[in-house]
């Protein structure tokens, strides 16, 4: 290497350092009351007393510090931010039982860490007990370069918009009632209302003859949703931060914690305004109720003399298809994979009549110590997944191996599934099948795309398959779940453990001051195995492990027997309101026994000969 060059290298350094700036937050947590949706007041969750909770923007190479500190008095918390790759950092992606302890009240955390290899549309959310649909998140958008300078497309303006759904109470109210004996088939609460930037009825006010970069974020946590401007053409140029070669479109299908960034150029004519719609993908609702107004309208202003635009009905549902969206760099499909994961996704439910989803027969419980504190103390034990726990799906992953994660839902219903610490490639997607679930079949599958589709939250079809491929170079612990809200609670949740012994020899992955607190004022240990044994680490003697299997002769009829029997005055309460059907109780009883393929007569017989069980499960 020259003298010159030597210099230049020591120039560009000192440049780079010199323009990365810190950007400190302090953040509290609390409640208020706030009516987002214009239908009724309810508590949020605020940041510092206010609502709705700040937009991070900050620039590639640039340190983020959030103090976040828990202002509830009797909930837990933390904070995930999405899509960050937090590269020999796991420490800081957010998830309590895996990478920390959970901040309890009156404690206070210090995520640190700095924004090197993304950049684009990401968001912040709590990774707690459902806690984001109350309110705490928002957008965390990252400039490539100076006022996005090194953004390959060209744009007059940027825009965020948040799009999501609303619930008319706290989830700690719904999860009582979703989680419950009450509500055997595990039907998510149905949501109130299609929110956008925490509000309806918005107006975006417009310039003409503009090409926007706008940056739609789902920010909800259950229903996707179609999102269409009417008579105006949405160019795709980013999806989960990742840039991809335009593709034009009138219609999206964005799944909860998915983001598209499109290009919306204006119209000369600015004579009338135009519908901004948004619509549930209703596929998705156990029960339409009557109240739910499956689509919002909101406006696209070029005139504020004009009003408000009116509905734009359209008939057919016809989004763009993110599975051929190619990146912008180009990245071949990874080769044959060192190491393939495969998953079954079901759902059923356990001896205690509640409702649970599985990955392999396996709904996820949080060891005892976090995941990340079991990898920083096993010593050479790390490299076998037993220590960590039989209740939480964990593999470990060796360094740069090309890993693929095959996965089979024999559920009828869509999920989208998220991967912390990566983007992978989506290879195979498969179509909804009606009638019986569909295995991926390694020796029968189209062909795989040149340029695969890379994301971080990618949705599988009803009762199908997927298979995504990633390489394992970014050692951490890292969860792969359901960004349904409802479905993790319910357990829809793996962990990978990628190269423990790198972590081990990672100065920065060692544990901050800040974390270490977090947990000694959580009175969690920072070592042992996932039961908390730091002799034996092969001794998992009381580990958390799932609720019991029913066992066999003792059926689902039977849970709804008992359900019926000893609930029949409590049942228009809470089954009701879960299946939001208060005021049809009627047919929500219809939908249980539908569910359970029960006739009237059936039911009654179950319920007179089945109450032995009932005995049996009652605890
Ligand atoms: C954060 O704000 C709280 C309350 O205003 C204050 O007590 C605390 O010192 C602040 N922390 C930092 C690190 O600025
Ligand atoms: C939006 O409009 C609907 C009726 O179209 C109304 O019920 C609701 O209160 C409005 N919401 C807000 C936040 O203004
Ligand atoms: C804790 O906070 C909740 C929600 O704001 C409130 O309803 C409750 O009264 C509080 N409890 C105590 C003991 O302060
Ligand atoms: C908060 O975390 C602590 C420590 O793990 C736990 O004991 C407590 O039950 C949690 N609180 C809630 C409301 O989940
Ligand atoms: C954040 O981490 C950096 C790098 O380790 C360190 O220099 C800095 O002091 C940390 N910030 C705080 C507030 O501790
Ligand atoms: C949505 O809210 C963000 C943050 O307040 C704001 O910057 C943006 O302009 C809003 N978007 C629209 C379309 O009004
Ligand atoms: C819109 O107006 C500009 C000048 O203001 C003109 O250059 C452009 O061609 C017009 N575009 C269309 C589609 O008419
Ligand atoms: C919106 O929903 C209502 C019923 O909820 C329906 O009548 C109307 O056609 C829908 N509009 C669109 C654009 O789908
Ligand atoms: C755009 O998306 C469609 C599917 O919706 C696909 O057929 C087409 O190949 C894509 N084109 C580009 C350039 O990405
Ligand atoms: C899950 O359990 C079912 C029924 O007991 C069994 O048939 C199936 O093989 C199990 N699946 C896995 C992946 O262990
Ligand atoms: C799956 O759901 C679809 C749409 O709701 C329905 O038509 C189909 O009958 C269901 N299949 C099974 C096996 O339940
Ligand atoms: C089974 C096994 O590998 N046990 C090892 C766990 O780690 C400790 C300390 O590193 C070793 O002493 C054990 O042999
Ligand atoms: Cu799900």
């Amino acid at each position: 290497m020259s003298l010159v060059t030597v210099f230049l290298l020591v120039i560009s350094s000192v440049v780079t350092f010199a323009k990365a700036a810190t950007h400190t937050f302090n953040w509290t947590t609390g409640w208020d009351y706030r009516n987002v949706d214009g239908v009724r007041e309810r508590p949020v969750i605020t940041c510092n007393g206010e609502f709705p909770w700040p937009d991070v923007r900050v620039t590639k190479g640039d340190r983020v510090q959030v103090y976040l500190t828990n202002g509830f008095n009797n909930s837990n918390t933390s904070l995930h931010f999405h899509g960050l790759f937090q590269r020999g950092n796991s420490q800081m992606d957010g998830v309590p039982g895996l990478t920390q302890c959970p901040i309890v009240p009156g404690s206070t955390m210090l995520y640190n860490f700095t924004v090197e290899d993304n950049s684009g549309a990401y968001w912040y959310h709590s990774h707690t007990d459902g806690q984001y649909e109350d309110g705490m998140r928002a957008a965390f958008i990252i400039d490539d370069g100076e006022n996005n300078e090194n953004y390959p497309y060209k744009y007059d303006e940027e825009v965020v918009l948040t799009i999501g759904e609303w619930y008319d109470r706290p989830v700690h109210e719904l999860n009582r009632l979703f989680l419950n004996l009450n509500n055997p088939t595990g039907a998510e609460p149905i949501p109130q209302n299609l929110i956008l930037n925490d509000t309806r009825n918005l107006t975006w006010e417009v310039k003409p003859d503009t090409t926007y970069l706008l940056r739609l974020i789902n920010v909800g946590g259950f229903v996707s949703q179609y999102f269409w401007i009417e008579d105006h053409e949405l160019t795709v140029v980013e999806v989960d931060g990742v840039t991809v070669e335009q593709n034009t479109t009138d219609m999206l299908y964005v799944t909860v914690a998915q983001r598209y960034t499109v290009l919306v150029h204006t119209k000369n004519d600015t004579s009338r305004n135009y519908a901004i719609m948004q619509k549930f993908d209703d596929t998705m609702l156990d029960k339409i109720p009557t109240y739910l107004e499956l689509n919002a309208t909101s406006t696209l202003s070029y005139s504020a003399d004009l009003g408000a635009a009116s509905e734009n009905y359209v008939d057919a549902l016809e989004p763009l298809d993110d599975f051929y969206l190619v990146p912008y760099n180009k990245q071949e499909v990874y080769g044959d994979p060192d190491y393939v994961i495969t998953v079954d996704v079901s759902m059923d439910n356990l001896i205690n009549g509640v409702k649970y989803a599985f990955f392999n027969n396996i709904t996820y419980r949080a060891p005892k110590v976090p995941t990340l504190m079991t990898v920083l103390s096993g010593g050479d034990n790390v490299t076998d997944p037993y220590i960590y726990g039989t209740n939480t799906n964990t593999f470990v992953l060796q360094k740069d191996d090309i890993v693929e994660l095959v996965l089979n839902n024999f559920d009828n219903g869509t999920h989208p599934f998220h991967l912390h610490g990566h983007a992978f490639q989506t290879i195979v997607r498969d179509r909804a099948y009606e009638d019986a679930p569909r295995r991926y079949d390694d020796s029968d599958h189209p062909e795989f795309p040149e340029y695969p589709m890379i994301r971080d939250v990618v949705y599988v079809n009803r009762q199908s398959n997927f298979v995504i491929r990633f390489k394992a170079d970014n050692p951490g612990v890292w969860f792969f779940h359901c960004h349904i809200e409802w479905h993790l609670l319910q357990g829809l949740a793996i962990v990978l453990v990628e190269d423990p012994l790198a972590i081990q020899a990672t100065a920065s992955q060692h544990l901050t001051d800040s974390v270490q607190e977090v947990c000694r004022d959580a009175g969690i240990a920072l070592a042992g195995n996932a039961a908390g044994n730091t002799v034996d680490f092969f001794d998992l003697t009381g580990q958390n492990v799932q609720e019991k299997r029913i066992p066999s002769g003792f059926t689902k009829k039977g849970i709804i027997a008992m359900t019926f029997s000893c609930l029949a005055g409590v049942l228009g309460l809470i089954t009701l309101s879960v299946y939001g059907l208060l005021e049809q109780p009627e047919v929500a009883s219809e939908k249980l026994m539908q569910d359970f393929n029960l006739g009237p007569q059936e039911l009654i017989e179950e319920r007179s000969t089945s109450s032995n069980s009932v005995d049996r499960v009652n605890p």
